[in-house]
């Protein structure tokens, strides 16, 4: 049997620039495939992240099995199949697409953050990790939640470690592909956002 082809992040990437389609839809399978790289990727970074990693990884199986159940192609059609039923059963909802993914779209706004501060060239990820996480994830987490996610970011690798495990070459490549990837994260955030502004679901329980 061939060996696994060693993790690169440039797929994870590869799969944010593959979900929007001309008409402005986000594509779940590559948005899903895109979340699977990210938490192998942090699964790789130690069992100190494993409470996040198993939550994550809850998220994206629970959506991935709507996906199937459902045939929900894209973002839009999930909210607009999940609304039908009226704005009250789907917040009743516990298990919905729509409030799974809500909570990793705000991790995505998490990333963007984080992969900005990357590139700025500041070492710290701890700080840059707990500055996104403060700036995104926290207001919507409880105090305890908080905390173990604060510890947890202490344990980060220093910023040339991590660039190196991303295994997408030297230092500049790296940072350059965080460049180029970016905008494609942006704009799958954005887009999101903005399909769900508009049907009043930022706040679903
Ligand atoms: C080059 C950089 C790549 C880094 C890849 C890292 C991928 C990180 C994936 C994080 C996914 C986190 C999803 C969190 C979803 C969430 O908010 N869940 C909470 C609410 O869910 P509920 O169903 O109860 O409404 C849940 O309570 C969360 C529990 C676990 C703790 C979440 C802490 C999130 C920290 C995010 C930052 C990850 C830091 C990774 C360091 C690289």
């Amino acid at each position: 049997m061939a060996a696994a082809a060693a993790f690169s992040l440039r797929e994870v990437l590869d799969a944010f620039r593959g979900c929007v389609t001309e008409q402005r839809e986000v594509l779940l399978e590559p948005y899903l495939s895109g979340w699977r790289g990210l938490i192998r990727f942090l699964q790789s970074l130690g069992t100190v992240f494993s409470f996040i990693s198993k939550d994550a990884v809850a998220k994206v199986t629970l959506l991935e099995e709507l996906c199937h159940q459902h045939r929900f192609v894209s973002v839009q059609r999930m909210v607009q199949q999940e609304l039908a039923a009226g704005p009250a059963a789907l917040r009743a909802q516990p298990g919905s697409g729509c409030r799974t993914l809500l909570r990793l779209h705000r991790a995505l706004r998490w990333l963007q953050l984080f992969l900005q501060g990357l590139r700025s060239g500041d070492s710290r990820t701890s700080v840059l990790c707990t500055d996104a996480y403060n700036a995104s994830l926290a207001q919507h987490h409880p105090w305890l939640i908080r905390k173990a996610a604060t510890v947890a970011f202490c344990a980060l690798p220093s910023r040339d470690a991590f660039l190196d495990i991303m295994n997408v070459g030297p230092p500049e490549e790296a940072v350059a592909m965080l460049g180029e990837a970016i905008p494609y994260i942006s704009d799958v955030y954005s887009i999101t956002q903005e399909l769900f502004e508009k049907n009043d679901l930022l706040d679903l329980p």
